[in-house]
């Protein structure tokens, strides 16, 4: 068993109080600005930019730190001509057959159907993958605690960077998403997280006209 290591908290620093409530009102109001977009332009990104915002999704905690994530950049259009044939099969099924009413109802405001044109009009889909387990140098098991949990937390720091860097993404889920493994080549240790969706919107991008819950609405003092 490995012996703990420790070393000082250097990172870390403290504010004055007022310092303090100003940059939790300003982050929060920076974090207000950012929506879910569906019209992308076709502009290129720095791909620099997009290697930072995945430092950031990997500085996210994880169960027993083991980053069990992997982030596939892609920006070839042949790949994301691919990508969008393989969602668009799956969401076919999903609006037309799958899907039960309630929730088609509940997806209604937002107005997604199967037709998926920013998979290719994008300059960049982030593949994200949760590793189950890591496969050890001859071919042994190593269990990954709380996986989904942890590519989760990374995945919301990404969307943060994102944002932050002044460009828009999607959450997107086709389901199933196991074409993504085959079309990107990984192995069977790594299950498709999601899809996010990065550029600049349109000109005159357009989004949803829904409102956050309030916050006594989504906590509680106890
Ligand atoms: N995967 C489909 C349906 C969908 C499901 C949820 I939950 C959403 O919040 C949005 C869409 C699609 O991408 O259209």
């Amino acid at each position: 068993m490995a012996e703990p290591k420790f070393m000082p908290l250097s990172s870390y620093r403290e504010y004055p109080v007022e310092e303090m409530r100003e940059r939790a009102a300003s982050f929060n109001a920076e974090m207000q600005r950012r929506r879910t977009v569906r019209h992308f332009a076709d502009r290129p990104i720095p791909p620099d930019v997009i290697e930072n915002c995945i430092r950031t999704a990997g500085s996210a905690p994880s169960g027993a730190n083991m980053q069990p994530w992997h982030f596939v950049v892609v920006s070839d259009p042949d790949v994301k001509r691919r990508i969008r044939e393989g969602a668009e099969k799956e969401e076919v099924e999903f609006y037309h057959k799958r899907a039960p009413q309630e929730w088609l109802d509940a997806l209604a405001a937002l107005g997604t159907d199967e037709h998926k044109p920013f998979l290719e009009t994008a300059p960049c889909l982030i593949a994200v993958f949760v590793k189950s387990y890591a496969l050890t140098a001859d071919g042994g098991r190593i269990k990954h605690y709380y996986a989904t949990e942890s590519v989760g937390l990374a995945t919301g720091l990404l969307i943060a960077a994102v944002h932050n860097a002044g460009l828009v993404s999607l959450t997107h889920t086709p389901s199933p998403m196991g074409f993504l493994n085959e079309i990107l080549a990984r192995p069977e240790n790594e299950r498709p997280f999601l899809l996010l969706v990065v550029g600049y919107p349109a000109k005159g991008a357009l989004v949803p006209d829904i409102s956050r819950k309030p916050v006594e609405e989504i906590s509680s003092l106890v």
